[in-house]
């Protein structure tokens, strides 16, 4: 079984959107056309509380794209985005959203969770590993936003928990800050993730 995992295709994430990613619309035909060619279609939707500890309003005299360290480790803090219930937290309108499963992230106000398997301690689970594993899904091709964040983390957990998986990158949009894009390919091709 082979799933197209769709990662973060959010208002908030596009043009106009709070977090824009260059393009990140330019993607969404893309991923309509291939989610007819998979087993399952699964989407995650980045789901924070209007207080998560990832925005940067949330720590005095801090601003967007700062980093601070966090008893999990260090975190890049964001402007406020994805708001649990907000319209910047809603799909891309023009996204197909029919797929089997959407898996929330980012919902507890104390930790950020870019991976769509494990939150930024890289050890509180989603429960998506066990999903997979009981639908049979051995293989995984990863799209969406942003490639250098929240596909990347997906895509390198995935490959640790022994998934085939591939990303495809026309399929996907980066952030790009401070050389994350050029790390994240690195860190994916050692993990083991395809590239195409
Ligand atoms: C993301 C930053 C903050 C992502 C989510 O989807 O890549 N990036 N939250
Ligand atoms: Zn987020």
């Amino acid at each position: 079984m082979h799933a197209l995992l769709v990662i973060d295709v959010q208002n908030d994430f596009c043009p106009g959107g709070a977090l824009a990613v260059a393009d990140g619309d330019a993607i969404v035909p893309r991923i309509n056309e291939m989610m007819d060619d998979f087993d399952a279609v699964l989407l995650t939707q980045d789901w924070h509380p209007a207080d998560h500890s990832s925005f940067a309003a949330q720590h005095e005299g801090k601003s967007p794209y700062e980093m601070i360290d966090m008893p999990y480790g260090p975190q890049v803090l964001w402007p406020v985005h994805c708001v649990q219930g907000t319209s910047g937290a809603a799909f891309h309108p023009q996204l197909r959203t029919g797929g089997d499963l959407i898996v929330r992230k980012g919902f507890r106000r104390a930790i950020d969770s870019y991976s769509a398997f494990f939150e930024n301690d890289h050890e509180t689970p989603t429960g998506l590993e066990g999903y997979l594993r009981t639908r049979g899904i051995e293989k995984l091709t990863l799209v969406g936003l942003a490639l250098d964040f929240c596909v990347n983390f997906s895509a390198v957990d995935a490959a640790k928990l022994g998934f085939d998986v591939t990303v495809d990158l026309a399929a996907t949009r980066a952030i790009d800050l401070d050389g994350s894009l050029a790390a994240a390919k690195a860190g994916m091709e050692a993990a083991g993730v395809k590239l195409v």
